[in-house]
């Protein structure tokens, strides 16, 4: 099976003085998406901003940057409903009706860094339905062990369907610290049929990133995740990121999906 590899270009968190070539308005997403593209990523993991570059669920610019990219290329989208920190949840919620072939469920509030982020649980139970009534693939960030049980929870209650596909998200402050020893334990608990992917936010993206694929797992890379390409040198492009990890996946003998094999695993009809 080949391995999938997603891009995400923005983020809820950076800004652009902490690296200027983070892409936020969306010709720039857009623009950057597409490279990645034709590095090897088959999905897009979306976050949008409005005009002062912050986090937004403006569902005007959240189509606008999907068109935009829908010119460009034919990369899966997945639109993320963490959105920011400080986006009201039932906002978050209603870019689901945007109706993206995938989106992302974070199942429970949590510290994040400085901040708070909210995930209330009657609210992410009404997001899981609405989520399985419009036939959307959803994407399970598990920041923590227990994160894990809260989606076994929803499955169980029939408001997930299997295969679950889930992010290992390592190294936010709040969450599992990014360690290879938390990365094979949240492995070995995963339901056996688990489409995966490791997210290592900060200095061990690199090191986790390939440890996931070396267990077998898909990968994601883009400047939502680290602003640099090696300690001390600022990342220029997300694309970057994503050819060398087409470059790992391709040392450790694998093969990198292409759009069409990676609809497929995914379960997405096109
Ligand atoms: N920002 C990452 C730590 C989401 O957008 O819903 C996790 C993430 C989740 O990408
Ligand atoms: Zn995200």
């Amino acid at each position: 099976m080949s391995t999938i590899l997603t891009v995400a270009t923005t983020g809820p968190i950076a800004m652009k003085p902490d690296n200027p070539h983070l892409p936020t308005q969306p010709e720039e997403i857009a623009a950057e998406v597409a490279r990645a593209y034709g590095a090897g990523a088959s999905v897009a993991h979306l976050h949008f901003r409005n005009e002062q570059d912050r986090p937004t669920a403006d569902l005007d610019v959240a189509k606008r940057t999907i068109e935009l990219i829908k010119e460009r290329c034919d990369v899966l989208l997945q639109v993320s409903t963490g959105v920011g920190l400080d986006v009201e949840y039932d906002d978050r919620a209603r870019l689901v009706e945007l109706r993206p072939e995938m989106v992302t469920l974070n199942p429970c509030s949590m510290s994040f860094g400085a901040g708070e982020f909210s995930n209330p649980p009657r609210k992410v139970e009404a997001l899981a339905r609405r989520i399985q009534e419009l036939g959307i693939r959803p994407e399970l960030e598990i920041y923590d062990s227990g994160h894990l049980d809260a989606c076994l929870r929803l499955r169980d209650a029939g408001l997930l369907d299997e295969p679950l596909q889930f992010s290992i998200v390592l190294g936010v402050r709040g969450g599992m610290a990014a360690t290879h020893q938390n990365l094979v334990e949240m492995v070995r608990r995963l339901p056996a049929d688990s489409i995966w992917q490791v997210i290592a936010i900060g200095r061990e993206n690199l090191r986790l990133t390939a440890m996931g694929l070396a267990l077998g797992g898909n990968a994601r890379a883009g400047l939502e995740d680290t602003l640099y390409y090696r300690r001390g040198e600022l990342a220029t492009s997300s694309a970057a990121l994503v050819a060398r990890a087409a470059d790992l996946v391709k040392a450790l003998d694998g093969e990198v999906a292409d759009v069409t094999s990676a609809a497929h695993q995914l379960r997405l009809e096109r």
